[in-house]
């Protein structure tokens, strides 16, 4: 693994004591856990950090906020706060408008703002950036900064969060981003008592009922093109509604389709409302996926990406396939 030039970095955290941290719309395991990390870091070093979203905490992810670290950001409620800010350090995610409606309130700040992150990175917008998309998570990242502070404040809880980052955005260590440098981290954080048996199933066997009613009625409706390489469902409101389920429990579901042999492309249409679909891309690896989430104005890795449309389910589906289908015919797939 590349090493990265964190000087610049560490002078600002250095000099700085009110750390905002903050992290992209819809947090994943990473971008949560890389906080949870980095925050109980910089509490360590004796900084004043705060953690402050635009989403809602994710509950799968209880664990990380067993001593309620994490905000929601409120425009009104934090808008004093945000005035005492020295420091901005945004994680896993290297687009401004992925921030949602906290992004609005942090440009007028007259403060650095660092970004550390794993995303292909499409202009610079930051003071101070450790961007590497060769990385498996900001996780690692993260691990990287902290060794180069000072290793010796690491404990289990920083472990914990860390070790959650790397172990979902590699799908538990079976994604193509699966690095050795990956499996190295976790070892390590085993080392400081993360049990990876106790994270998994905090995290992905909690479901309820009305979930897997949801999932049920999901697999029936997978469609197959392209000689079985693509594979493609939606979900509406209602069927999440008819489950007693909600929107949020359909993340993982591209999971259980990726498991089918011969299917190379998921695609999950969601829909939000009736003038909105969010798209979710996934790939094993031979076709490049972010390409088409960025012709709608989305992005990600190449092998993970998403989108969100201003168009009703019909017309989303209509528009987008016909790109996905492309892109399998452009990779000739053994
Ligand atoms: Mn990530």
């Amino acid at each position: 693994m590349t090493k990265h030039n964190w000087k610049q970095i560490i002078q600002e955290i250095k000099r700085s004591k009110n750390i905002l941290i903050t992290t992209h719309i819809n947090p994943d395991g990473d971008g949560l856990g890389s906080e949870a990390a980095f925050y109980r870091y910089l509490k360590k070093m004796d900084k004043n950090p705060i953690i402050l979203n635009s989403s809602a905490f994710v509950k799968e992810y209880a664990f990380l906020n067993e001593d309620e670290i994490f905000n929601q950001y409120d425009k009104v409620k934090h808008k004093k706060l945000l005035r005492g800010i020295d420091l901005i350090i945004i994680l896993d995610v290297s687009s401004m408008s992925r921030l949602g409606k906290i992004h609005h309130d942090l440009d007028p700040l007259d403060v650095n703002m660092i970004c550390i992150d794993h995303h292909p990175n499409h202009g610079n917008f930051f003071n101070i950036s450790v961007i590497d998309e060769t990385v498996s998570a900001t996780a690692c990242l993260i691990y990287e900064l902290i060794k180069e502070i000072s290793p010796e404040l690491m404990d289990v809880k920083i472990a914990e969060a860390l070790y959650t980052g790397v172990m979902t955005d590699t799908g538990s260590f079976r994604y193509e981003n699966t690095t050795p440098h990956a499996m190295e981290m976790a070892i390590e954080m085993m080392h400081y008592g993360v049990k990876p048996s106790v994270v998994y199933r905090d995290i992905y066997e909690n479901k309820k009922p009305a979930q897997m009613k949801l999932l049920g009625m999901m697999l029936q409706k997978i469609k197959f093109e392209e000689d079985g390489k693509l594979a493609w469902f939606s979900i509406t409101q209602e069927q999440i509604k008819s489950c007693g389920a909600v929107t949020g429990d359909v993340d993982g579901f591209t999971d259980y389709v990726r498991s089918i042999k011969g299917v190379e492309v998921i695609v999950m249409f969601l829909e939000i409302n009736k003038k909105s679909v969010r798209m979710n891309f996934r790939s094993k690896g031979k076709v490049i996926v972010n390409r088409i989430a960025e012709k709608f104005n989305g992005g990600g890795h190449k092998f993970a990406a998403g989108a969100i449309t201003k168009l009703t389910l019909d017309e989303t589906v209509k528009k987008v396939l016909p790109d996905v289908r492309n892109e399998i015919r452009n990779v000739v797939i053994k």
